[in-house]
């Protein structure tokens, strides 16, 4: 099996001195020596934080991921008609790609299909099933960070491209970082690229904290995970027993927040480096913002991208959105 890194590829070069431990590494010291104490989302999806996800998308107070595929299932004819015969789906965020199916299983004409994720094994697994699953279909594993620069296969490149972002990965960026890696996409999907794209709907409060609050435990260990990567790969030295799992809703801001508490004043060894937490303080580990439709439109309009089609479900809790390259 072939999975591409992108710093293989033609990127700059003080990113390339940045990539894998040092990029991690950098990133940790450098959010918890904030006032806000802060580490950065996408760290999550180590081996274990990209089970556990595939866990969380399982639970019964998870409703995006169940909701998103019921939205897909009942659409995907009109949805497969933004994707050229011969063009390149490329989807930012793939991990397990099996909502993709639903979509693959409709276009027994594309060119390829291309798959970004910072996390190896999730791209491993993926591209074995989707091989045996779709045997003739060209599959393209990228491991990469969809928010830094990435260049395409030139014959990828080439071929006209619908980019696929379920899951409302854009609901973990904050609304200026989701315009920039909408203006992103948008050249690198261009000319004339199409976007599909989930986004979570804003609802009543109680449903949304207990998507991020439930009652077994698993978004807490997915949470927590990232303390267990720190100890693990940078030789942190977290008690993770220390800690405990947060989420709010902040109907101001319209997100959830992650947080991990410190439920004791204690102090924390990271690469030589020591940091000092109150009893109480936190780590924001995580936002996930929730839109109306109309929000998201403009968000859309506001970086280029012209709204067409908007599909919901029936208790309107999620949407999947067809922009065009204006
Ligand atoms: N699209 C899937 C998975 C969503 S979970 C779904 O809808 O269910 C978010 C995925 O995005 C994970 O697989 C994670 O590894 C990946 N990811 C998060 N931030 C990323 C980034 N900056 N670059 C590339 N992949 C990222
Ligand atoms: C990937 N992302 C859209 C998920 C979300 O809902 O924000 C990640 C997640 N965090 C906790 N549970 C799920």
């Amino acid at each position: 099996m072939h999975l591409m890194h992108t710093n293989a590829r033609d990127l700059l070069a003080e990113r390339y001195a940045l990539e894998g431990e040092d990029a991690f590494a950098h990133a940790v010291i450098d959010g918890l020596s904030r006032a806000q104490k802060t580490l950065p989302c996408r760290y999550f999806y180590d081996a274990r934080g990209s089970e556990l996800f595939e866990d969380i998308t399982r639970l019964p107070e998870y409703y995006p991921t169940r909701t998103e595929a019921a939205i897909l299932e009942a659409h995907v004819a009109e949805m497969a008609t933004a994707v050229p015969r011969g063009g390149a789906l490329v989807e930012f965020g793939s991990g397990s790609s099996l909502k993709t199916e639903i979509l693959l299983r409709q276009l027994p004409h594309l060119g390829c299909y291309v798959m970004i994720d910072v996390s190896e094994s999730a791209l491993e697994d993926a591209t074995r099933r989707l091989a045996s699953r779709f045997p003739t279909l060209d599959v393209r594993p990228i491991v990469g960070d969809f928010s830094h620069p990435l260049a395409l296969p030139a014959d990828v490149a080439a071929r006209p491209k619908t980019g696929f972002f379920p899951g409302s990965t854009i609901g973990n960026f904050t609304p200026a970082e989701a315009q920039g890696l909408l203006r992103a996409f948008r050249a690198m999907l261009s000319p004339g690229g199409r976007l599909l794209i989930g986004a979570d709907l804003k609802k009543d409060a109680r449903t949304l904290v207990l998507a991020y609050n439930d009652a077994a435990g698993v978004t807490a260990a997915f949470n927590v995970n990232l303390l267990a990567r720190i100890n693990r790969e940078l030789g942190g030295s977290f008690d993770l027993a220390a800690f405990r799992h947060e989420a709010i809703y902040d109907p101001r801001e319209g997100r959830i927040e992650m947080h991990l508490v410190s439920t004791r004043a204690q102090e924390v060894a990271v690469r030589g480096r020591r940091f000092r937490f109150r009893a109480g303080e936190t780590i924001h580990t995580e936002n996930s913002y929730k839109y109306s439709i109309d929000q998201f439109q403009d968000l859309a309009r506001s970086t280029d991208w012209e709204p067409r089609r908007v599909w919901t479900d029936p208790a309107s809790l999620f949407s999947v959105h067809e922009l065009a390259s204006a």
